[in-house]
């Protein structure tokens, strides 16, 4: 696995983050050591698809990267006749996606787009995943697409929605703040390198908190939302329709 050392070097201005080549070329390191509980939202999300996955149906993977949620879809995988659909923006991710995807034996069909998850119909969905990626939409697109969600997948279907966090009260979102960057420098990233990654990712990641995001999933009409995993201020919430 290619080391992220994209911080290490260079200052960066705000809001300058991109996944770009250099991002892509080092995600799966860089998701590991930034993102506590990653690899669990990874088994989460297999474990949940092999209970709600539906015969004849299509899931989604919004904002698919190089393809790790899709392939935790993918291999659990237990009824005829579905789809998986793996959108993502980024060139670089498609590309490396594609690479990834090809090489994966499972027998269900997957189709990789590169697009923004704000144009992408969805329909007959029985499994919506949608891991750290809502973050990066402005505010006011996200009621929009997650009502879209909820329109276009079938009844008793699930959507996971993994995200980063704040917290209502101050005291404990700098407390959350302050064990992330704790779990970052023990996986060996520096203070420089945290701060400068914090820099580049200002009005890029725009964090809401648990609260909303519920409020959200009920308003559009899902059903029991509920805090599925969490880890410091990284949570995953299932849904269903
Ligand atoms: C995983 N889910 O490994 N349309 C499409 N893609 C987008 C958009 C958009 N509007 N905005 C951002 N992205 C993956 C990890 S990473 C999480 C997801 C992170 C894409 C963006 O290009 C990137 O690949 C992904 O969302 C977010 O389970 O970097 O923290």
């Amino acid at each position: 696995m290619a080391k992220d050392q994209i911080f290490h070097d260079t200052a960066v201005e705000s809001g300058s983050f991109e996944f770009n080549e250099s991002v892509a070329r080092v995600f799966p390191d860089m998701l590991r050591r930034s993102i506590p509980g990653y690899e669990a939202s990874i088994e989460a999300i297999g474990m949940l698809v092999k209970r709600y996955v539906k015969p004849n149906t299509n899931c989604y993977d919004l904002g698919c990267s190089l393809g790790e949620s899709t392939l935790a879809i993918r291999r659990n995988i237990e009824v005829p006749a579905c789809e998986i659909l793996a959108i993502d923006s980024a060139p670089a991710m498609v590309a490396r996606c594609r690479t990834t995807v090809d090489a994966d034996q499972s027998k269900t069909p997957v189709t990789i787009i590169k697009g923004d998850i704000r144009d992408i119909k969805i329909e007959n969905a029985s499994i919506v995943i949608m891991n750290y990626t809502l973050q990066f939409l402005p505010i006011a697109d996200r009621q929009a697409l997650i009502s879209r969600i909820y329109s276009g997948m079938v009844s008793g279907g699930m959507f996971l929605l993994s995200e980063k966090v704040s917290d209502e009260n101050p005291v404990v979102d700098n407390l959350l703040t302050h064990f992330h960057h704790k779990f970052k420098r023990a996986h060996a990233y520096s203070n420089l390198e945290i701060a400068r990654k914090r820099t580049a990712l200002e009005n890029i990641l725009i964090p809401e908190t648990e609260r909303t995001h519920i409020e959200r999933l009920a308003c559009a009409g899902f059903k029991n939302p509920c805090i599925w995993l969490k880890n410091i201020n990284f949570v995953s919430i299932m849904s269903t329709r």
